[in-house]
């Protein structure tokens, strides 16, 4: 038997999955028996396989061909693969378990993974050889919120970035639309543009959200309950009401914390912190 590498313990407790040397499958411990009651065949090469804070699924890194294996933690199964970067080393994932992150050692970068839709949504380059990553709690937050998470480097932005109230906007400019009933609003690898839309206190506006990129996007508006995502190369219509006075904020989900906001603001408004 190979030397053990990673191993971890089910939330519930019940399962020990664990990773050998040489043995492409991740062990199944059953621990009131202490008996390996499964072996998941999952490539060449598994580091380590985290649980997600539910318990539901837990998050293989394979580094052989660069995958997360996405494991069934209640039927032992491979439930689907994502392809990361190369050598992945460690995953986590976010306190909601909607978002995995993957440390890839062999191309210096994080990939972010929606687990849902199993696409990585952002590729985060990070220096040398990242290894270990943890998602930072909000002391206090809603179990809903997801949590921010921390990487050794910023993605390398050709905008400039502006923080207003504490949120960072990767900036592609201001337009007046108080004249217009539709607009085209580019979101790309991460940010809007424009960034900040002008308009009439509760002007209604159509935008067409359209994406070059091959990532995915969304639009997000809490304030009029929109959450819309935006698949690669594609195009969503969203209408939209400006706020009576002072701004709105609009983000995409999956990338605010890079940077990828914007605000409808009413009026003369200044630039400010979003409610
Ligand atoms: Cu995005």
């Amino acid at each position: 038997m190979g030397g053990l590498r990673g191993l971890e313990l089910s939330p519930d407790g019940r399962r020990v999955f664990f990773t050998l040397a040489g043995v492409d499958a991740i062990q199944v411990l059953d621990t009131v028996t202490d008996r390996i009651v499964a072996q998941i065949p999952v490539g060449a090469s598994p580091h380590y396989a985290p649980f997600t804070p539910d318990g539901r699924w837990a998050l293989a890194v394979i580094q052989g061909p660069g995958e997360l294996g996405i494991l069934d933690a209640a039927r032992s199964t491979l439930a689907g693969t994502v392809a990361v970067g190369k050598t992945p080393h460690w995953s986590t994932s976010s306190s909601d378990g909607h978002t995995a992150y993957v440390t890839n050692e062999g191309s210096n970068n994080v990939s972010v993974v929606d687990l849902a839709s199993r696409t990585v949504t952002a590729t985060i380059p990070v220096g040398n050889a990242p290894r270990k990553i943890a998602v930072q709690p909000v002391p206090g937050a809603a179990v809903a919120a997801p949590a921010p998470v921390r990487v050794a480097a910023a993605p390398s932005g050709k905008s400039k970035s502006l923080t207003l109230g504490g949120v960072t906007y990767a900036d592609h400019g201001t337009k007046d639309v108080r004249n217009l009933s539709k607009l085209e609003l580019e979101a790309d690898d991460y940010y809007f543009s424009p960034t900040f839309l002008r308009g009439r206190p509760g002007q209604k506006l159509t935008l067409i959200v359209e994406s070059e990129a091959s990532t995915l996007h969304n639009l997000s508006v809490p304030a009029l309950g929109i959450d819309k995502d935006v698949p690669p190369k594609g195009k969503v219509q969203v209408d939209v009401t400006f706020p009576a006075s002072g701004v709105l904020a609009f983000f995409c989900k999956f990338h605010g914390a890079l940077g990828m906001n914007g605000q409808l603001r009413a009026g003369d408004t200044a630039p400010s912190g979003a409610r």
